[in-house]
């Protein structure tokens, strides 16, 4: 009986036999990519070049800033960014769609292991500086309220909290940001002594859901009058319809509204549960 190898031989020979032309375009192709002269056509830059398709502004400004981002280089985001705000653009839009798209690309490329930690990390980087610029260009505006923010207690993904954080300020709430990993007794604390409105929460792992749990029952236990506006990956709303004194905000957009709502008196945490 042939083996694989016999068969792959017979085809192999059969193409020198059929389309020479071919035959020896791949030959001399696959020497060439052995020997460094070209790169392969790799799943990386296959997909890489359909998430850029699916995520990036078609605006060339605004792509070379995504992909600043994506590359990890500040050098390049920093003056982009400056530029932009400098030609009139909103602070909040760049951060919406010319800084976030860099982030999404590179955290789903390594979803599909196609990039890893230290480039998660100089992307993450180099979209902070952008998103420093966009702040100091929006300045101290009168505050609508304070809203304290944190990633459930064991998660350490901040990434998206960072961004909901960002899109918060911009829209006239201070935010204070008790970072990640954070128990709820933390929250408590940081609550109690500012005088918070509105706790944002989010987590992106199905084992650290019950962080945001316990902390809006905490917060209810100690009747401190405020809810937890809970969102990231792993957060749905059906999740935060099983526990009180919580809401599910999908974007940082909706988390704007809700709290502009919550903060402004004109809709409870009640209001947001159907
Ligand atoms: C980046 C990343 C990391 C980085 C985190 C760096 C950092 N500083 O955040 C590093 C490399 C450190 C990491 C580590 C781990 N990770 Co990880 N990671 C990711 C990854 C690729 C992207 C997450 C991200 O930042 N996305 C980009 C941001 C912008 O999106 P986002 O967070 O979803 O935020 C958006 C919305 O959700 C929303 N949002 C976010 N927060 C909030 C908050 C509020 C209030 C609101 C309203 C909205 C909101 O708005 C944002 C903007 O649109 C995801 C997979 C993925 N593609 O999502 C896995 C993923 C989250 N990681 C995962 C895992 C398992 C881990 C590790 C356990 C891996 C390991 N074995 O070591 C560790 C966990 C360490 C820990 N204890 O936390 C799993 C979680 C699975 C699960 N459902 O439980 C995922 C889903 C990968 C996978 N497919 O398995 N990870």
């Amino acid at each position: 009986m042939p083996s694989h190898m016999d068969i792959i031989m017979q085809n192999v020979e059969k193409m020198r036999m059929q389309d020479p032309v071919r035959f020896n375009k791949l030959v001399q192709e696959g020497m060439a990519i052995e020997l460094g002269i070209i790169s392969p056509v790799s799943k990386k830059t296959k997909s890489a070049e359909k998430l850029i398709a699916e995520f990036f502004p078609s605006d060339p400004k605004y792509r070379e800033v995504a992909q600043g981002v994506l590359d990890g280089k500040r050098k390049v985001v920093e003056p982009a960014i400056k530029a932009l705000i400098d030609a009139g653009k909103d602070p909040v839009d760049l951060v919406t769609n010319a800084l976030m798209p860099g982030i999404q690309v590179q955290c789903e490329m390594y979803d599909l292991g196609l990039s890893f930690v230290p480039e998660i990390l100089m992307s993450n980087d180099a979209m902070q500086a952008g998103i420093k610029l966009c702040q100091d260009k929006i300045g101290d505006v009168p505050s609508k309220g304070t809203i304290a923010s944190f990633v459930a207690a064991g998660d350490l993904h901040d990434i998206g909290k960072n961004i909901c954080a960002a899109i918060l300020k911009a829209n006239g709430f201070k935010v204070i940001d008790i970072g990640r990993d954070v128990p709820k007794e933390k929250v408590l604390e940081v609550v109690k002594a500012n005088n918070v409105q509105l706790v944002c929460g989010s987590t992106l792992m199905s084992t650290t859901k019950p962080g945001l749990v316990d902390t809006a029952l905490l917060l209810e236990l100690e009747k401190t009058g405020v809810a937890v506006a809970c969102g990231g990956a792993a957060v749905s709303k059906a999740f935060v319809n099983t526990f009180r004194n919580a809401l599910y905000t999908k974007s940082p957009l909706e988390t704007v509204h809700a709290a502009t709502d919550i903060i402004g008196g004109t809709k409870k945490w009640e209001d947001f549960r159907n």
